[in-house]
């Protein structure tokens, strides 16, 4: 059989994740067994869409360890490890980039850079589409990451303001190469509209809720988020004209940490 995508790097979500990053205190708090098994789900389901699948141990210091994909970016073969923006979490790239460095080993094909200060970048503001490798400048990523990429990426990088939202991703996620799924907010629709015009034939499908717009597709399985039904329904519809299977994950928990489905995974996708 053969996947689309060949790795997914995951981390288990530590004892200490009641701490994590959130911009809005939950009213219920978290219930940190219940987001363990939410983020266990989340790991075995994408596990059965790829080839393989690379843990990374937990980090007790770390409460936000768990969104691994803050710490590196892949565009195709290349991975640029991050200086995350959030001081708490900088160092969370550490292990990160040991386990990639071990994966490299094996795929020779592969290249290994970092971002180097005063660069920050939160991978949650990276979205890769057409080709192409749009990157929000937000509270934690900054121009000197977009002036960084752009020196790894030659003609690769666009810049995306975000107008709302923790990360560019936190409101919009592609679909597939020419769909963009988006909240239906007008900052949402404003940066949607920033990514479209850069590729030709691109459309962009609106869902009601913020929550339900971060959506991860790994081969022909696409993820999306359970306990958002008028969103799901138009998540499903799409997801039939192209032949896809849903699988819903309940992220309830993650969401207080302003967590998503896109934050729990790296994704590398296998040579074309
Ligand atoms: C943070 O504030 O950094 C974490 N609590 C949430 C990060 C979510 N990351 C992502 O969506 N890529």
């Amino acid at each position: 059989m053969s996947y689309d995508v060949q790795y997914a790097l995951v981390r288990p979500l530590p004892e200490s994740f009641a701490l994590a990053l959130t911009q809005h205190p939950p009213l219920v708090p978290i219930d940190v067994k219940l987001a363990q098994i939410q983020h266990e789900n989340y790991s075995k389901a994408l596990q059965k869409s790829i080839a393989e699948l690379i843990v990374v141990d937990a980090d007790e210091a770390h409460p936000d360890c768990c969104f691994i994909e803050d710490t590196a970016i892949v565009a195709g073969r290349v991975v640029i490890i991050s200086r995350i923006g959030a001081d708490s979490r900088r160092q969370e790239s550490e292990m990160v980039a040991d386990a990639f460095k071990n994966l490299l080993a094996r795929e020779k094909d592969m290249s290994l850079y970092r971002l180097e200060a005063p660069a920050t970048l939160d991978g949650g503001d990276v979205l890769q589409m057409g080709g192409l490798v749009f990157v929000g400048l937000s509270k934690r990523t900054n121009q000197a990451a977009i002036d960084q990429l752009e020196l790894i990426l030659p003609g690769k990088v666009r810049t995306v303001a975000v107008e709302a939202g923790l990360h560019l991703k936190s409101v919009l996620s592609s679909l597939d190469n020419r769909t963009l799924i988006a909240a239906n907010h007008p900052a949402a629709r404003q940066m949607g509209q920033s990514i479209l015009s850069e590729i030709e034939h691109s459309t962009c499908i609106e869902v009601p809720d913020i929550a339900a717009s971060n959506i991860v597709r790994a081969g022909h399985t696409l993820f999306i988020q359970d306990g958002f039904p008028e969103s799901e329904k138009i998540l499903r519809h799409a997801a039939g004209q192209r032949n896809l299977n849903v699988v819903t994950l309940q992220m309830s928990e993650l969401i207080k940490a302003d967590g998503a489905l896109t934050c729990c995974s790296i994704l590398i996708h296998s040579p074309e």
